[in-house]
């Protein structure tokens, strides 16, 4: 589509809304900021745009006009796709290409595109690490936080570029074919947004739908939904394991990972004394890092000499500093009850543990039975404390505190804390309502304990 001079509904103001926009007016066309927040004053807007970049912004309802002017629409991630407003848009024959759609079409070079309920920042941040040891032109983007309109002009055809995606993204694609693409794990999640489990997985299952045998997608053979998924997955399927040997794929079987090709099988590293992540999850991670990597076209000593020096990502099981005897963790990336489970997993101590947050109507049955008997304060915050607390009662949990703020949370776990317990942010819920995001929270816990 030639959008010289032609208008585009932006929808949505943050940054996915900004890198679109940037994209929009590099090549000529005309956007229009539109976000439904009343909240917004205009002028903050004008404020965020990028240089060389300008535009009408309409904030609270759309003017009738506006839709017969536009030639496209780009929602941002945020903007569900379901509601009358965008159905509207649909009905006038107006092409919705979201965010990611957008960013794709004007890329250039190579695509590993990376989803799933659970971590996929920490796969993409490896992968891309792993690419930026080998090629000279590679892009990290994506729901990681750098939206791909932002760097799609950048890029050339030997540009290598690392997405991670979202089912949000993924909603709202059309052509969009990554070379290698990957799906690590699903789980529930933003039901509030997909309203079923059957759509969530379908939006996920959208990153494979464009490729086809020449492409690969990357499975995790223990996870039931991409197990079946490979069964119908259009492109040349990889699977990985951490529970069983497989003929062919990646698999861990004691503490090695071995990778079987072709009839022969290689043993590629030891997961106590090759890397430095901790938890079956970040085994898997890194057998999906080194399939991926691998159908990039990169030489396996890259790859694990990348692995070797790879640190966990911040706000994932992030250790924070020892005081008083009382070890500080934050896992503030622990948005969903599946992510949560791994972060008290990987706990060895007593631990007071900070749940709660914004709802997305999910369950925390299997977080609290992971609890084991390692929690011995529960101290709970935000719009779910009382749908936790009733559940965490429900399971037999008896050391159950709400706080009416993070400050107040974070005060409660020090003084509840003793020497040898360890102090937890894992909450099972986003941060929303209460944070713009889990990043400003998981800096904010940070703050607070290396003041103490
Ligand atoms: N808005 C509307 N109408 C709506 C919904 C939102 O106008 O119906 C407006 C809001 O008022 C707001 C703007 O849209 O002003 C925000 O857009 P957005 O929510 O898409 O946020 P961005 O700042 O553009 O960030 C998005 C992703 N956010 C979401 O998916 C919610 C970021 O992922 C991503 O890093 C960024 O694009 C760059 O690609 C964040 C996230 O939480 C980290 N993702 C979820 C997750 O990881 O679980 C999916």
């Amino acid at each position: 589509m030639d959008l010289k001079n032609k208008k585009v509904l932006v929808i949505g103001t943050g940054i996915s809304g900004m890198g679109a926009a940037k994209l929009l007016c590099s090549e000529g066309a005309i956007p229009i900021f539109y976000d439904e927040n009343e909240k917004i004053k205009p002028e903050e807007v004008q404020g965020k745009m990028p240089e060389g970049v300008s535009g009408e912004v309409i904030i609270g309802s759309l003017p009738e006009s506006i839709k017969e002017e536009v030639v496209l629409a780009v929602p941002s991630p945020g903007v569900p796709v379901d509601t009358d407003f965008m159905e509207d848009l649909e009905k006038r024959g107006i092409p919705v290409w979201g965010e990611l759609e957008l960013g794709y079409r004007y890329a250039k070079g190579r695509l590993a595109a990376i989803t799933g309920t659970n971590g996929k920042t920490t796969t993409t941040t490896l992968v891309g690490q792993m690419m930026k040891g080998y090629y000279p032109s590679v892009f990290v983007v994506g729901n990681i936080g750098t939206p791909y309109t932002q760097s799609a002009l950048e890029m050339e055809g030997g540009s290598v570029t690392v997405a991670e995606v979202s089912s949000f993204q993924l909603e709202t694609t059309k052509t969009f074919r990554p070379h290698v693409s990957a799906i690590l794990n699903i789980t529930p999640d933003h039901l509030n947004r997909h309203h079923t489990m059957e759509n969530y997985v379908a939006a996920k299952e959208r990153i494979a739908k464009n490729q086809t045998k020449e492409d690969v997608c990357v499975l995790n053979y223990e996870d039931g939904y991409t197990r079946e998924f490979g069964k119908r997955c259009p492109a040349r399927v990889i699977f990985f394991s951490s529970r069983r040997k497989l003929k062919e794929g990646l698999y861990l079987d004691g503490d090695e990972i071995w990778m079987a090709e072709g009839g022969g099988e290689t043993r590629l590293m030891n997961i106590h004394d090759d890397m430095n992540l901790v938890g079956v999850c970040n085994v898997e991670n890194v057998m999906a890092a080194i399939a991926i990597a691998r159908n990039m076209g990169l030489p396996m000593e890259t790859i694990l000499n990348t692995i070797k020096h790879f640190r966990a990502v911040e706000h994932r099981i992030e250790f924070v500093a020892t005081k008083n005897g009382v070890d500080y963790y934050n896992d503030s990336k622990g948005t969903n009850p599946d992510a949560a489970i791994q972060g008290i997993r990987a706990m060895s101590k007593p631990t007071v543990l900070i749940g709660g947050g914004y709802d997305k109507q999910s369950e925390y049955d299997e977080w609290i039975e992971a609890f084991e008997d390692k929690v011995k304060c529960l101290v709970l915050i935000g719009q779910t404390a009382e749908k936790i607390e009733t559940c965490a009662r429900k399971h037999g949990v008896e050391n159950i505190v709400r706080a009416g703020s993070f400050e107040e949370a974070l005060r409660i776990c020090t003084e509840t804390a003793r020497s040898g317990d360890a102090v937890l942010l894992s909450p099972a819920c986003a941060s929303w309502g209460m944070f713009p995001n889990y990043e400003v929270r998981g800096n904010l816990f940070k703050e607070y304990v290396n003041s103490l």
